[in-house]
């Protein structure tokens, strides 16, 4: 089954002039990201030759994903929007939850019963909204993604930071938080800053040992966690042709480890063979068509420096596999220099655990060269050292391994093969003994490797490779095996080496399942009746922030000011916390509780300002909350990295937390906190993280004249009695500073979807004369709006109650409720959709009548003008995206066809 492939014709129909166009506005020749970027700019926004690194943009995305760990969230939030579906296609993708323990099976059956609620909830949300699920054990998102729905030159956001791994199909696809993603599915443009680029050019052939993994351990190498931040990183060159698809994906797929908004490849041969694989040949023929438009200009590709911020070259046919760790995913080390490094550090180089798999690397190709590696235990005599383990990316990947040959080899070893789900990778890994909290050197092909994420020992020393050498090194037990170059002893004491890996990069026999795992949503979803509990302590409901109260925040207590890496895992554990993702009072109780503390090195031990003892983060918080007084997270760099989840920002706002302090952000996560109302700021001087003491206390001025590029000022007073002010910084525009003012940018849009819903309402349909037809349509529309306002009424309620009505008034100004309704749907379709609904000759021959005979001028004029009559009667009763929905309804069969396709 091939999966919105008119959207995809549509998209690639409107692509060369969009490219054209660009090309004249920005008079040079274009790289890849920015033809997709400019060929997915959203209706409303006005083309320009953008400033890298600096303007922000509206997009329109073509679909969204997101996982179970973050779509509770992301669906909490988008059910209070008071939209009645997604305007994007849209799918979730139930891999997060599945704890790792004996086997698939049994690991499979019990997440479902532990996690039903959660599921359930999810399944009929997505029913309900026209969102495609995939169930527990279809897989984990990102290959489900590249599987089915990722194409090139497309233009995807989805609620992980590894989205970016369908960069490997060609497409731009980004990471975000939840609340973004309700942003594309409530049909609303989505806002990004403008990205940099960087340039990768690789040359040369992958070979032996070396595999696509080891291009981004040495990319992350060179740029470091956060050397991407705020770019698109662009592969090209031979070397780049020479790559599988798949080996682009864990390519694209790691970028997110280097703070990439995304990384992408042209297209080639090599996605052209997996589309064909993946059974989508019609996605290859239209993209075949466009070949020139999805990869960059022939200029860039020869002048790389005049195009690129950041060019980086990297010879494949001289590339050394890496390990990559411990504690960070930039420690990149050429396996011939590991035992060095290992001696020099401290490193335990027994390996207990080898664990391959993933998101990021559990292609076919993946499997077959790993597999051959294990067919030699059993050829030379050998026995595996360490425990070894498997997680397959998809059911489609297991069942194809399967039928191939390559599980039972792997049994062979005596391997153990988990859900196709993330298991180990995020710490639902029920790894026997981590609780002893011993040191211990693990090796996976995972992408992250912080502290604690795989089995909640912060003494487990985890590093990331290739699963080839992973494989190899879980045969040897010894992180300082070199398979190029040493030897291993066998059981009968000879001397042997292990052969180099050999695979295939796509099944002979093409791939296959039984069940893919996909439920499709119902075509009517509006009966579909979603629950949630009250006393569940797995799903609550949200209520609005509280909106900025209008003036400067006095008297802010200092919660922590962390110390070094503070990744979203330090402030948001996943693991066992994994289950609270759905209720967020509950999962508020992990806040900040893996950072280590300035003043005395701990972790989850900070001072309680009121009872001057050291206490847990989120108790010390709750204390102040109960108190009413507010406080700052002071931090490092990078702070946030990592993951995308919401959490991380939704936490601090729920508690009171109400500014943000850092060196610098990590980009998802500084969306994510400003999206949450909170304040996001950065040292002007990044020397003032020294002057915070424990005890001070603080003000931030300059709320009252916030504005864009305008600095704050940070007012801390010592405990000494003494006082100083230092300048703090912050990236808001304009409509971000609304959605500070608003409490969250949720409240601004469902203050402004209430208002746009009150328009119509206000304009009663006029019941004069026009075409039967006609008349149908527009009745159907009209029930339509009151159905819609109903639903709005019920946000308005919500809105308001929240916020009080001064505070909703200012936040949704006229000009913004403009913009918003003109963003509800795009013009063009609602265009086609009123010209359907009557065929202009019929409506021009009935308007004439009725001018002359049935209604006074006025009248006629605002129901049937002169051309277009359906279309402007149509325009006046109800809001573009309830007319576009409800005409399809009462439109001719065919043309309904086409105002579905050009909505989808
Ligand atoms: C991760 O790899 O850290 C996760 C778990 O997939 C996260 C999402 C989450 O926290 O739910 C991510 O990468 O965004
Ligand atoms: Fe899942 Fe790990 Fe991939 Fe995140 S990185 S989506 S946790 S497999």
């Amino acid at each position: 089954m091939v999966f919105d492939l008119d959207m995809i014709k549509a998209l690639y129909d409107k692509m060369p002039s969009r490219i054209a166009k660009a090309r004249k506005v920005v008079n040079r020749p274009l790289t890849l990201s920015e033809k997709i970027l400019y060929s997915h700019l959203h209706e409303e926004q006005k083309l320009e030759n953008f400033g890298r690194g600096k303007s922000y943009v509206d997009f329109a995305p073509d679909r969204v994903a997101m996982q179970d760990a973050t779509a509770q969230m992301a669906l909490l939030q988008f059910m209070s929007a008071g939209r009645p579906k997604v305007a994007v296609p849209s799918t979730v993708h139930c891999d997060h939850l599945i704890v790792a323990k004996t086997g698939a099976a049994e690991d499979l059956t019990n997440a479902n019963n532990e996690s039903s609620e959660v599921f359930n909830f999810l399944s009929s949300v997505s029913n309900k909204y026209g969102i495609g699920f995939w169930r527990p054990g279809a897989g984990i998102i990102h290959q489900v993604v590249l599987e089915n729905y990722a194409f090139p030159g497309g233009m995807m956001i989805g609620t992980d930071s590894h989205t970016v791994n369908a960069g490997g199909l060609g497409m731009v696809a980004i990471g975000v938080g939840g609340a973004d993603a309700v942003d594309v599915m409530s049909g609303m443009a989505w806002e990004l800053k403008f990205p940099k680029l960087i340039g990768i050019k690789l040359t040369g052939k992958l070979s032996g040992w070396a595999s696509a993994k080891d291009v981004i351990l040495k990319v992350a190498g060179i740029l470091t966690v956060k050397g991407g931040t705020g770019a698109i990183v662009e592969y090209f060159g031979e070397g780049a042709k020479s790559l599988s698809c798949t080996g682009k994906g864990t390519i694209c797929n790691m970028g997110a480890e280097i703070g990439a908004t995304t990384s992408t490849f042209g297209y080639d041969e090599s996605m052209e063979r997996y589309l064909i694989s993946t059974n989508r040949a019609e996605v290859a023929k239209l993209a075949n068509k466009v070949k020139e438009h999805l990869t960059a200009d022939a200029e860039v590709y020869a002048n790389p420096e005049q195009y690129f911020d950041q060019v980086v070259e990297i010879n494949l046919s001289e590339l050394e596999p890496h390990l990559n760790g411990p504690f960070t995913p930039d420690l990149a080390t050429p396996i011939s220099k590991i035992k060095e490094e290992a001696a020099k550090n401290g490193w335990p180089t027994k390996v207990e655990v080898g664990l391959i798999g993933s998101c990021t690397n559990s292609s076919y190709e993946d499997i077959s060269r790993a597999a051959s590696l294990a067919r030699q235990v059993a050829d030379k005599g050998l026995k595996t050292k360490a425990e070894f383990t498997i997680t397959p990316g998809s059911e489609v990947v297991r069942y194809t391994i399967d039928r191939d040959g390559f599980i039972d080899t792997f049994d062979q070893i005596g391997a153990k093969v988990f859900a196709n789900a993330c298991g180990p990778c995020i710490g639902m890994w029920s790894r026997v003994g981590a609780e002893k909290k011993e040191k211990n050197t693990i090796v996976h092909s995972f992408n992250r490797n912080f502290q604690s994420r795989n089995d909640g020992n912060p003494n487990t020393f985890a590093f990331v490779a290739s699963p080839e050498l992973t494989t190899a090194l879980a045969i040897a037990g010894d992180l300082t095996f070199n398979p190029a170059t040493d030897y291993l002893t066998n059981e009968r004491g000879e001397q042997v080496k292990l052969d180099p890996p050999t695979g295939d990069e796509l099944p002979k026999k093409g791939f296959d399942a039984e069940d893919p795992g996909f439920i499709a949503p119902a075509k009517d979803g509006s009966k579909v009746v979603v629950k949630v509990s009250e006393s569940s302590d797995r799903l609550q409901l949200l209520a609005p922030f509280k909106p900025w109260e209008g003036s400067d925040l006095k008297g802010l207590r200092l919660l922590i000011k962390a110390k070094g890496k503070c990744t979203t895992d330090h402030i948001s554990m996943a693991g066992k916390w994994l289950k609270y993702r759905g209720h967020l009072d509950n999962i508020s109780n992990n806040l900040l509780i893996g950072a280590t503390n300035f003043y005395n090195e701990k972790i989850n031990s900070v001072k309680n300002a009121l009872s001057d003892s050291y206490d847990e983060v989120p108790n010390v918080q709750r204390a102040y909350k109960a108190q009413g007084l507010g406080s700052i997270v002071v931090g490092d760099e990078n702070y946030g990295e990592g993951s995308s989840r919401e959490h991380a920002a939704m936490e601090p706002r729920h508690l009171g937390v109400r500014a943000i302090l850092v060196k610098s952000f990590a980009r998802i996560h500084e969306t994510n906190l400003k999206k949450q109302g909170m304040l996001a700021l950065t040292f002007a001087n990044k020397e003032d993280y020294n002057k915070i003491k424990e005890d001070d206390t603080f003000d931030i001025v300059g709320l009252t004249s916030f504005a864009p590029e305008v600095p704050l000022t940070l007012v801390i007073r010592h405990n000494d009695g003494t006082e100083e002010s230092i300048q703090v910084n912050h990236t808001y525009n304009a409509n971000q500073i609304e959605w500070f003012k608003a409490g969250s940018a949720l409240n601004l849009m469902a203050a402004k979807f209430a208002k746009e819903a009150k328009k119509p309402a206000a304009a009663a349909p006029k019941k004069a004369a026009a075409p039967k037809k006609a008349v149908k349509a527009v009745a159907k529309v009209a029930k339509g709006v009151a159905k819609a306002v109903k639903t709005v009424a019920k946000v308005v309620k919500s809105v308001t109650k929240a916020a009080p009505k001064k505070a909703a008034k200012k936040v949704a100004s006229k000009k913004a409720v403009k913009t918003v309704a003109k963003k509800a749907a795009p013009k063009k379709v609602v265009k086609t959709v009123a010209k359907k609904a009557a065929p202009k000759k019929a409506v021009k021959a009935v308007a004439k009548k009725v001018v002359k005979k049935a209604a006074p001028k006025k009248v006629v004029k605002k129901v049937a003008p002169k051309k277009a009559a359906p279309k402007k009667v149509v325009k006046k009763v109800a809001p573009k995206k309830v007319v576009a929905k409800k005409a399809v309804k009462s439109a001719p069969k065919k043309a309904a066809k086409k105002v579905a396709k050009k909505r989808r």
